[in-house]
């Protein structure tokens, strides 16, 4: 069947998925980390790329094969690399993308990790890194190199839920022939397609939505074209990033239902936004979905909903902050985010505890600052549960 055809949430179910000769209705996790040959010209045919086939579990497998073809379907990309973890991924796309000299542009206030890579490895290489605030383009062109090699999204950033206008970054970028790179970790292909936006690599932590059930770690790149795809795959073979069978074949089972868990969830995230909107203890709620959201007008634009996660601030502080996160008893107190069940977490105390004052405030990490992540539990149960917790400050 092909299913390039079929609609968003038949490919969720049925792309690039592998029945073997027993007729099994999913794929099997081929937990192996080699395979035979049928003859010495089978293994030269192999690695010489004339016939298809698979070789050894760092460079390919069937059941990590379904999943990259099933992401690749869904960002509507040429190929899929499906990798260790998101940070896998994160490395392994500056490496292949960046060499000594070259300068990268990044969203200043993206997942930590992501940044704190660049700063602490990629420069001791020669790389050079600018972090500016990408939701405003003129600061993009502004930051523009004559070696500058990649931009570096992410919309709607971790923490702060500001979004960055994919399709007018990637117009800038490339008169510059510069490299779009989209973490669409928040998002998911359900919510935005950064390739069609005009990206050139989306780029996941599969920990997240799109497994949905905070049981692995997991990431994934995906091209939109050959000549970029041959650069990632190539690194994350040499590098050694790759994904594990069974790693694989969890989230394929977790990913067929990310349409209907990411669904639930924002439906219920918008509840819980407009409750805490109102609510006399906070000060302001970013959710793409307010109209009070800097970028309202962005996320119908570039999103078909406005996902699940929230960051919302409190009046009393680093104080209030702890008080919330000692009294919620449904959300479970742990950082991580997109899973079925509600997380809750304050980066001035936990995550971002060791970053000076200074350096949290840069990055728009304030001390009444919480991340919510909403999951498919009842709407009510996850209003009472903060609620209570509120009127504990
Ligand atoms: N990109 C984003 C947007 C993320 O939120 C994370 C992890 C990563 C990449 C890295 O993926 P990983 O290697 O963990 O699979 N975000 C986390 C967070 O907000 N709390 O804990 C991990």
């Amino acid at each position: 069947m092909d299913t390039k055809k079929l609609g968003f949430n038949s490919k969720l179910v049925h792309a690039g998925d592998k029945h073997d000769e027993y007729g099994s209705a999913v794929t099997p996790i081929y937990q192996t980390s080699t395979f035979a040959f049928k003859s010495s010209q089978h293994g030269a045919d192999l690695f010489a790329g004339k016939e298809k086939g698979y070789i050894y579990t760092r460079i390919g497998n069937p059941t990590i094969e379904n999943l990259e073809d099933k992401l690749a379907e869904l960002e509507n990309g040429y190929r899929g690399i499906a990798l260790s973890s998101g940070m896998a991924a994160v490395s392994t796309a500056y490496m292949a993308l960046l060499s000594q000299g070259d300068h990268i542009i990044s969203t200043a206030a993206v997942y930590g990790p992501s940044r704190g890579v660049l700063e602490s490895h990629f420069t001791k290489f020669g790389v050079e890194c600018s972090f500016v605030e990408t939701s405003n383009i003129e600061n993009i062109e502004k930051a523009i190199q004559s070696n500058t090699k990649v931009l570096y999204l992410e919309t709607p950033a971790n923490p702060t839920i500001s979004l960055t206008d994919i399709e007018e970054a990637s117009k800038v970028a490339h008169k510059h022939g510069i490299v779009v790179i989209v973490d669409n970790t928040f998002s998911t292909p359900y919510l935005q397609k950064p390739l069609d936006l005009g990206a050139d690599v989306v780029l996941h932590s599969l920990t997240k939505f799109i497994n949905g059930h905070a049981d692995i770690v997991g990431g994934a790149l995906i091209a939109k074209e050959k000549e970029i795809y041959d650069k990632l795959r190539k690194t994350m073979t040499l590098m050694g990033g790759n994904m594990d069978p069974h790693q694989a074949y969890m989230v394929i089972r977790g990913v067929k239902t990310l349409s209907l868990r990411v669904e639930r969830s924002q439906q219920s995230a918008m509840k819980v936004a407009q409750f805490l909107e109102n609510h006399p203890k906070v000060s302001w709620v970013k959710y793409p979905g307010l109209e009070s959201h800097p970028q309202h007008a962005l996320a119908k634009k570039q999103m078909s909903g406005f996902g699940a996660m929230i960051s919302f601030e409190l009046k009393g502080g680093y104080d209030a902050g702890t008080i919330v996160m000692n009294n919620v008893h449904l959300a479970l107190l742990a950082v991580s985010l997109g899973g079925v069940e509600s997380l809750i977490q304050h980066p001035a105390s936990m995550p971002h505890a060791g970053v000076s004052k200074e350096g949290r405030e840069a990055a728009g990490i304030t001390n009444g600052l919480v991340r919510y992540s909403v999951g498919i539990e009842d709407v009510d149960d996850i209003i009472n549960d903060l609620k209570q917790a509120l009127d504990k400050i």
